[in-house]
């Protein structure tokens, strides 16, 4: 796909900032599991942590494409970081932005869409993962405020950002039609951090619990109407999931680009390695997926800013990219062979942070779930 002038300056200004900036640090945060606060503040300062919201709220002012291919070269370097951008992107900022009222907007977002401050989603609960509207958390009315009781788990942006927006039950009975939509904040009386996970991959991002107990949260900072968080959150889920296409598509193209350099410099039988059959069909087939990939994430992404009903494709793009993602990086492991296994090649960090994105924000098996009961309308 040709892009447009404006989209591969947006490439080049990010690769530059990750090669220089993202790059070096990657192989060190896996390893001490550190949230790397001096990459965030560089990047707020480039405008990356609100690429593509209204520069009038400190955003970076550009299109879902343009955001698409910032979280893709972010991951490409570092995919703990690349997550850390979009999770705070797509799933913290984007539902005030997109359904906040004026107060709310102008509370919030100055805030966490210039990424002075981080922001998260919590949706997941040890009890509701794909089952999303399995909530448990309550959120119980008392005068001017919702009483909320409840724990959430691995949020990402858990411990570090300051702003969420969650889910909890208001009315049971309604089951999914019963869950509503809050803003709370790090501070909010009965609002605590729990648990901060130690995980496979992406260790650099931070993933960690949110426990509320008889947490006090204002009815003002009720997202839309009583009821309509299941359908925030859906909806919400949708742009993430073109988020995570992107973050697979950066890991899938960064083991694409080892495996080719390696092929080309390791001998083997008197020959570079690229010169037999069998790794050319590996290499050749990676970068056929990675195209194939990159299409339906950008495609997806102008659809999005097109207004178009994006469910399905959303779904798609996510499920294939992360696919794509594992194989890519279980054959450059297979090409890079010994070597690869061991740390110091770093492709085994890109098999362990491929992982997550077939888990995260939908597992494979739930986006296609999504798209089959899209086709077949049952
Ligand atoms: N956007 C907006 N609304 C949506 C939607 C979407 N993408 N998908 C479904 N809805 C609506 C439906 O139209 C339905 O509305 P009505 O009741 O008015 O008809 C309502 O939401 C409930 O939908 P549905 O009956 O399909 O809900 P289910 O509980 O059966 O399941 C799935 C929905 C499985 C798709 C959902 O739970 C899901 O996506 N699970 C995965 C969760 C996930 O990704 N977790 C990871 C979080 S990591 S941050």
């Amino acid at each position: 796909m040709e892009l447009s002038g404006e989209h591969k300056m947006i490439r080049k200004m990010v690769r530059e900032f990750a090669e220089a900036e993202v790059k070096p640090l990657a192989s060190e945060i896996d390893e001490t599991a550190e949230f790397p606060w001096k990459t965030i503040e560089k990047m707020r300062e480039l405008r990356l942590l609100g690429m593509p919201f209204d520069e009038k709220w400190g955003g970076g002012g550009t299109d879902t494409l343009g955001y698409t291919i910032g979280v893709e070269e972010i991951s490409r370097v570092c995919a703990a970081t690349g997550i850390t951008m979009a999770a705070h992107t797509s799933l913290g900022v984007s539902p005030i932005y997109e359904f906040g009222n004026d107060k709310q907007k102008e509370k919030y977002l100055p805030d966490i869409v210039s990424g002075r401050k981080l922001a998260g989603f919590g949706l997941t609960e040890p009890n509701a993962g794909s089952d999303a509207g399995g909530t448990e958390t309550t959120a119980v009315r008392k005068g001017d405020y919702y009483i909320v009781n409840g724990t959430k788990c691995f949020i990402t942006n858990g411990s570090v950002a300051e702003t969420f927006v969650i889910t909890a039950m208001t009315d049971k009975q309604a089951r999914t039609k019963g869950i509503t939509a809050l803003i709370v904040e790090k501070g909010m009386p009965g609002f605590r951090i729990g648990k901060k996970e130690n995980k496979m991959g992406i260790r650099g991002s931070d993933t960690a619990e949110l426990i509320f107990e008889d947490c006090e949260v204002p009815v003002e900072n009720r997202l839309g109407e009583e009821g309509q968080g299941f359908k925030i959150f859906l909806h919400t889920l949708d742009g993430g999931r073109i988020s995570i296409g992107a973050m697979a598509l950066g890991i899938a193209q960064a083991a694409l680009e080892a495996s080719i350099k390696y092929a080309r410099e390791r001998k083997q039988f008197g020959r570079p390695i690229g010169k037999f059959g069998a790794i050319q069909a590996m290499i050749a087939d990676m970068a056929t997926d990675v195209e194939a990939a990159r299409l339906l994430v950008y495609d997806v992404s102008i659809a999005k800013d097109k207004g178009e009903d994006i469910i399905r494709r959303a779904a798609m793009a996510k499920l294939f990219a992360s696919e794509v993602a594992m194989r890519a990086t279980k054959n450059a492991i297979q090409i890079h062979g010994g070597y690869g296994y061991m740390k110091e090649y770093e492709i085994e960090r890109l098999y362990r942070d491929a992982k997550i994105t077939v888990i995260g924000e939908g597992t494979s098996e739930i986006q296609r779930l999504v798209i089959a009961r899209d086709l077949l309308g049952l």
